[in-house]
């Protein structure tokens, strides 16, 4: 095992990881940048080095200051956390040119599943169900017309280097093609330096749906059920949960059994998310992330694992602990998202903290590197907290999420919380009848 693992993030993730190394006797480094000399991750960690000036460019993403920081503390291994440099398969590259270990998947299966296409390609070879398309990037003009006619409009030209919403073109009709094509190419182009698109059957009111993989890197894997996701607005979760309230026992079974052997043939290794699109009881591959999500809480709650004790484990060479037969779903749980963002136009809202007191009780989960006085920086994304619900049922669930929120408090700035309020008096979440578009819809109806 690991003596001294660096956690190259900051924020509520970067505790949360220090607090799975704490638990299993591990040292810890954060590394920060001159904005965060006082933040919990820094007082939180056994050690800390400043890496560069607020801007993340300069900071979070640089790896040579994050290098360097490993090589000053003697920290053997890196954990990403999401955002920054966990889906960076070049940083995973110079970190194990370095004989530091990435807690994470390899270099090759980040890049894989970076390139959409591939990604859809390989998912498709290892029989997971995938939206109906083109076969591979589509070349021309021509070439689209032929694919969409094919296929049947609505059409959605998405840019293999995409991904999470970026570079993606709707086309209604046939007379919308040409202009989704050549935007999609030349943004993508601008955006990523690639224009390679290709073309899917748009599905028009999915759920977004993600199955939570586990692998040891040598052709064991596991799947940890499913997250429904389709709260989002502008392409960002606000509210998450599982298991999904449109899932069959069966239908977890099957999908989750496809996920996991998809992820034990490649012999991926570490956490996964495979993420598809549920229309009319069927499941479509959109794409894979190979990081650690925002919203793994809630599924750690329901299986009662820890996953990055898990990714840390698997890391180091040790067995991976978990059995698919010891996998078994214990109630229900909700993750929502509080972001530093003021309503309703969910403007970046950073600032003093005058007070903050967090819930509590039975079933309840805060992860927030928030605390009394803290001013939270500009420079860097406006989640803030999680508040993770769990209980027997998902109606108790939603009830103890009430709860919870009534007992939040956060004085100083504005939050999300009020959103929370008002979406627990909503039908349609109460039922857990909602879609990708119900919340944009919700909001534009309730600005
Ligand atoms: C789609 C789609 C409909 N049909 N693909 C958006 C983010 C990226 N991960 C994939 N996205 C979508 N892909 C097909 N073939 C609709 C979306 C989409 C969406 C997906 C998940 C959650 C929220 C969404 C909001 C708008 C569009």
């Amino acid at each position: 095992m690991f003596s001294k693992v660096l956690i190259a993030n900051r924020g509520e993730i970067a505790l949360r990881i220090i607090r799975a190394c704490k638990e299993m006797g591990i040292g810890t480094v954060a590394v920060h940048s001159t904005a965060d000399v006082d933040a919990m991750h820094v007082r939180m960690a056994d050690e800390s080095v400043c890496i560069g000036p607020p801007p993340a460019s300069e900071s979070y993403l640089s790896a040579p200051s994050i290098i360097a920081a490993c090589e000053i503390t003697g920290a053997e291994a890196i954990h990403p956390g999401y955002g920054f440099l966990s889906e960076n398969a070049s940083f995973v590259q110079i970190v194990e040119d370095h004989d530091i270990k990435f807690i994470g998947p390899s270099a090759e299966h980040i890049s894989m599943m970076g390139d959409k296409i591939t990604a859809k390609e390989t998912m498709k070879a290892l029989g997971v169900p995938c939206v109906p398309g083109s076969d591979g990037g589509v070349p021309d003009l021509a070439d689209a017309h032929r694919v969409s006619d094919a296929m049947g409009f609505p059409v959605i030209v998405k840019a293999t280097a995409g991904g999470g919403g970026r570079g993606m073109k709707l086309a209604r009709t046939k007379a919308d093609l040409d202009v989704a094509f050549q935007s999609a190419r030349s943004e993508s182009k601008a955006a990523f330096g690639n224009d390679e698109v290709y073309i899917e059957k748009y599905l028009t009111l999915p759920r977004h749906i993600e199955v939570q993989i586990f692998g040891d890197g040598k052709g064991r894997a596991v799947h940890l059920g499913e997250r429904d996701c389709s709260l989002q607005r502008r392409h960002q979760k606000v509210l998450e949960e599982a298991p999904g309230p449109s899932i069959t026992p069966e239908m977890r079974a099957r999908i989750g059994k496809t996920c996991a052997e998809a992820v034990a043939a490649i012999k991926y290794s570490g956490a996964g998310t495979i993420e598809f699109l549920f229309e009319n009881d069927e499941f479509y591959f959109i794409e894979m992330n190979t990081r650690l999500q925002v919203e793994h809480p809630v599924t750690e709650a329901i299986f009662g694992v820890d996953l990055v004790q898990e990714q840390i484990r698997v890391a180091a060479g040790e067995e991976m602990s978990l059995r698919q037969e010891n996998l078994v779903i214990n109630g229900h749980a909700i993750e929502v998202r509080i972001n530093a963002e003021r309503l309703p136009n969910f403007t970046p809202c950073p600032g003093r903290v005058t007070q903050y007191h967090a819930p509590g009780g039975l079933g309840v989960r805060m992860d927030s590197a928030l605390y009394d006085g803290y001013s939270i920086p500009p420079y860097y994304d406006s989640l803030i907290g999680k508040l993770i619900v769990h209980a027997p049922t998902r109606k108790e669930a939603l009830a103890r999420l009430k709860r919870a929120l009534g007992e939040f408090v956060i004085d100083g700035i504005e939050t999300t919380t009020p959103l929370f309020h008002a979406l627990l008096q909503e039908p349609a979440i109460i039922d857990g009848n909602y879609d990708i578009h119900w919340l944009e819809k919700w909001l534009s109806a309730n600005g």
